[in-house]
């Protein structure tokens, strides 16, 4: 066996989905089209981004000794489909990759895997990535052949749609190179189209202060008056334009434990939601990436989706909470409170 067929069937042996190889190199447009981004603001508070672009728009910039990057995917497409408890006014939508356990952390102990073996087979030096470190993964991973840039800004995979986590070994191995995933969009636009906030200013460019995902996980302070309504009751993270993709329907569902929704997180109660207190919080939420966004922002989300509820019962929920010692809750009850009483 070849070294590309062997790292290949590893990487399969130890649960990834997709895996592909390209030089530690991106083309120029990657950073121009992530300054233009920068430029517009579209980033919003993720001021990390911005910080160290240059290492973002190109892998050398980051580790000078890398040669080739491995880019890696793994699948977590849904059972059932994602977007059936958006009906649900009384129940919370939780996006379908925080349904379960953190997959950072699945992620990277299966890189680490494969880093030793690789280390152990050909030696050289090598770093993993995944998400948090300044990588353009989805670039990346289009070079390598795991898919494309879809209009969603995502990695859309012939094999799994839209439903793809990646990570990289960058590695001072030289490895053959596969060929780049060419753009299967087409005229299509089923993803544009379905944006509750209208976040795309253009096709293959979002504007992360519109994005539901930014709002209800990264933004701090109160959510923009103009986006509260659209948000419905997505509580954390949105999945909207990944799953209306038409590639999708060649994906086949997750296979992985870790990713199975935990009862307590699938379509949970909005009115049990909101009265969590921080312990109860952080229990409900062990392992899981909502845990990250701690108990005022989630509270905050919640009452967000409890004023889009139409239900006047969870109207005394909203109004226990309008005095809350964190402000920001307290305003988002009150708004939640008011919104019902015109209901
Ligand atoms: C910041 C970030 C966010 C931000 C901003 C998202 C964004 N699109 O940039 C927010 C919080 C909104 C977010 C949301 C989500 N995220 Co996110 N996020 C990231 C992160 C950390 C950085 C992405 C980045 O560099 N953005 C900066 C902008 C400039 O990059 P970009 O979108 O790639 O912009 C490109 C396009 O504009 C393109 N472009 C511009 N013009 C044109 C024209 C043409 C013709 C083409 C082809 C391209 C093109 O070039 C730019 C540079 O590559 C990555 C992890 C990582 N390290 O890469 C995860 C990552 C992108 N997120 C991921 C996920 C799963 C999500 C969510 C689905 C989570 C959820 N369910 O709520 C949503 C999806 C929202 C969406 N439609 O993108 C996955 C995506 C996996 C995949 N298959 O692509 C990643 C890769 C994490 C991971 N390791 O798996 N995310
Ligand atoms: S994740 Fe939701 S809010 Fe964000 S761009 Fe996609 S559909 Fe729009
Ligand atoms: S929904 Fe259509 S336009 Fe959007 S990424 Fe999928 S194929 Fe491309």
């Amino acid at each position: 066996m070849d070294i590309i067929a062997s790292i290949r069937a590893e990487a399969l042996r130890l649960g990834f989905s997709s895996i592909g190889f390209t030089e530690a190199r991106l083309p120029p447009e990657a950073r121009a089209r992530l300054d233009a981004f920068l430029a517009a603001g579209m980033q919003g508070e993720m001021g990390w981004l911005a910080d160290r672009a240059a290492q973002r728009a190109q892998p050398k910039a980051l580790w000078p000794e890398a040669v080739s990057v491995i880019s890696l995917g793994l699948n977590y497409g849904p059972e059932e489909d994602p977007l059936a408890v958006l009906a649900q006014r009384e129940r919370a939508s939780i996006s379908v990759y925080a349904r379960n356990r953190d997959y950072h952390e699945l992620v990277k102990s299966r890189l680490k895997a494969l880093a030793r073996w690789l280390l152990a087979q050909q030696g050289g030096e090598l770093k993993v990535f995944v998400d948090t470190a300044p990588v353009l993964e989805k670039p990346l991973a289009q070079q390598a052949g795991l898919g494309w840039q879809g209009k969603h800004t995502n990695l859309v995979s012939r094999e799994f749609g839209s439903w793809l986590f990646l990570g990289e070994i960058y590695t001072t191995l030289a490895l053959p190179p596969a060929a780049p995933e060419t753009d299967h969009c087409g005229s299509c636009r089923a993803c544009l189209d379905s944006c509750p906030t209208d976040a795309f200013p253009a096709p293959y460019r979002l504007d992360a202060r519109r994005c539901i995902s930014y709002l209800t996980i990264e933004h701090r302070g109160p959510i923009p008056e103009e986006h509260r309504v659209a948000m419905g009751n997505r509580i954390y993270g949105c999945d909207d334009c990944l799953a209306v993709c038409p590639w999708n329907k060649f994906a086949a569902a997750h296979s992985e434990p870790a990713f199975a929704p935990r009862a307590s997180l699938d379509a949970p109660r909005l009115a049990e939601l909101a009265m969590l207190d921080d312990a109860g919080f952080r229990a409900l939420f062990t392992a899981s990436p909502v845990k990250r966004i701690g108990r005022d922002r989630f509270v905050r989300n919640v009452l967000v989706a409890i004023g889009n509820s139409a239900s006047p019962a969870l109207r005394a929920t909203a109004q226990a909470l309008a005095e809350d010692p964190d402000p920001v809750v307290a305003e988002a009850a009150r708004w939640a409170a008011g919104r019902l009483e015109t209901a």
